[in-house]
């Protein structure tokens, strides 16, 4: 075994330079690492490439010698789609990180799959544009891994998921052969879409390379309010008359129970209420944006806000008044995942339910888990406006860490089987990874678990490209 992996890594060297393959531990130790802990990661060498054409010399190579491969950009997921084993070879995407152009008449960027999501919008900025994908990760997830998960984020209520801003994919397939799919047109209807079954794909059809992003008009005037109310049900109230009366400007509509905000005040000196000696039981962040001479989203939120109140929709609301106001509260949204680091260990679930659903969904969960583990402390969140809740578990603070830990399945099972009798889904925006191959066995019909092992046997029958991810283990072997 270890002259078939020095042999593999001399021949990988001969493709990318010595330098671009690591096999010492001290170097590849940050390709390794798990955001949540969950599980081990190791390889055999961590292989960086800086060209489609070295991707498809390594594929093809890896090919050869019925090598695994595990395809990396950022190392941020939260369902393991990045995890490796010590028999598999991690490319990660790093070095092809160009912007190739921005049109910006087309209100398009075509880019390399390891840009970093914050630098491309940054660089639509600098062009008068936005790209509206954006979450907790952007200054070091690369596009290529948002891309292989459909990755949500806050914005998707009105742009879409990360699957909904892309018109064009280059693609290295399992074979080594490149797939060029770049096109930048909104209208191409010849045939089946190809770049869908990759994007979501986790890697395992192949390595997307690059792709073609849709860009927008910049938001410049934007409008945020933290809103306090009273229930679950008055915020899905609130959501749909803000859909028709700021006509569709909402860009996010972001959902956070008073568990949440108090320990993001307890743990994250940075932020503070903004309603001070006031308790409520839930928030909702909602921004607007608009990018027209002027700006009209402040006026519309203030007159929203005010027949909200009138109404008895709203119990409060604090309207950001200016720019850096209006960062302490996305600050707030984006601490409470951090601040769950503080409270010990969490059991994090990431489902969407139809929207009419979401307060039953929510009031099932809560007293399920707590009556599964006594003193557990849920952290209910999330992008409501997409159905999508982050019901989150923090261990009760007199149990152990890993007995809690040790409940991870059955409990998300629990939060699952709810979710499922709700019409909703076990994974809305993470992905599947090695987290919940499980649950494809459990929800996925026959016939669509068998559509995707005819796509998965088609493409890549030797099984090389990221095994054991997204399709149960079993299934392509
Ligand atoms: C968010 O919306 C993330 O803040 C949640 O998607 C990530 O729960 C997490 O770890
Ligand atoms: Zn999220």
């Amino acid at each position: 075994m270890r002259n078939r992996n020095t042999k593999i890594q001399q021949e990988l060297a001969a493709i990318t330079g010595e330098s671009h393959v690591l096999t010492n531990d001290d170097l590849t130790a940050a390709y390794l690492k798990e955001r949540r802990g969950r599980f081990d990661s190791e390889t055999m060498c961590v292989v960086l490439p800086a060209s489609v054409e070295e991707v498809s010399e390594i594929v093809r190579l890896c090919r050869k010698r019925n090598q695994p491969i595990v395809p990396q950009g950022g190392n941020t997921g939260v369902c393991g789609g990045a995890v490796s084993n010590a028999e598999s070879v991690i490319v990660n995407l790093q070095r092809l990180n160009r912007i190739r152009s921005v049109d910006q008449t087309g209100y398009t960027m075509e880019v390399e799959s390891g840009c970093i999501l914050a630098d491309l919008q940054f660089a639509a900025i600098d062009n008068d544009l936005y790209l509206p994908l954006s979450l907790g990760a952007e200054g070091s997830c690369q596009i290529g891994g948002n891309l292989s998960t459909n990755a949500g984020g806050v914005n998707v209520l009105r742009y879409g998921n990360t699957r909904d801003l892309v018109l064009g994919l280059e693609v290295v397939l399992p074979d080594g052969n490149v797939w060029n799919g770049l096109n930048s047109l909104r209208k191409n209807n010849t045939g089946y879409d190809l770049k869908n079954i990759f994007i979501g794909a986790e890697g395992t059809l192949g390595i997307i390379t690059a792709a073609v992003l849709k860009l927008f008009p910049r938001p410049v005037n934007r409008s945020t309010v933290m809103i306090a109310i009273e229930s679950v049900p008055d915020a899905l109230e609130l959501f749909s008359r803000t859909r028709k009366e700021t006509s569709d400007f909402a860009s996010s509509f972001e959902l956070m129970s008073r568990v949440c905000v108090e320990s993001a005040f307890r743990h994250i000196p940075e932020c503070s209420d903004f309603f001070p000696g006031r308790v409520y039981p839930w928030y909702v962040l909602l921004e607007l944006g608009d990018s027209t001479d002027g700006g009209i989203s402040q006026q519309l939120n203030e007159r929203f806000l005010e027949r909200a109140f009138e109404d008895g929709i709203i119990l409060d609301a604090v309207l950001a008044q200016n720019e850096n106001q209006s960062m302490q509260m996305w600050r707030l949204r984006e601490a409470i995942v951090e601040c769950q680091n503080y409270e010990g260990k969490s059991i994090k679930n990431d489902v969407s339910v139809p929207l009419s659903n979401i307060a039953e969904f929510i009031d099932r969960t809560i007293s399920s888990a707590e009556s599964m583990i006594p003193g557990v402390r849920s952290f209910a969140y999330g992008h409501i406006g997409d159905g999508n809740i982050h019901f989150n578990l923090s261990q009760p603070e007199n149990m152990d860490g890993d007995a809690f830990f040790d409940q991870w399945y059955a409990v998300t099972d629990e939060v699952h089987e709810i979710a499922d009798s709700l019409g909703g889904s076990f994974s809305a925006e993470h992905g599947i990874g090695l987290l919940k191959t499980r649950d494809m066995t459990r929800y996925k019909s026959t016939v669509e678990l068998d559509i995707m092992k005819s796509i998965k046997s088609a493409l890549d029958p030797d099984n090389i490209m990221n095994p054991g991810k997204v399709l149960p283990s079993g299934l392509c072997d």
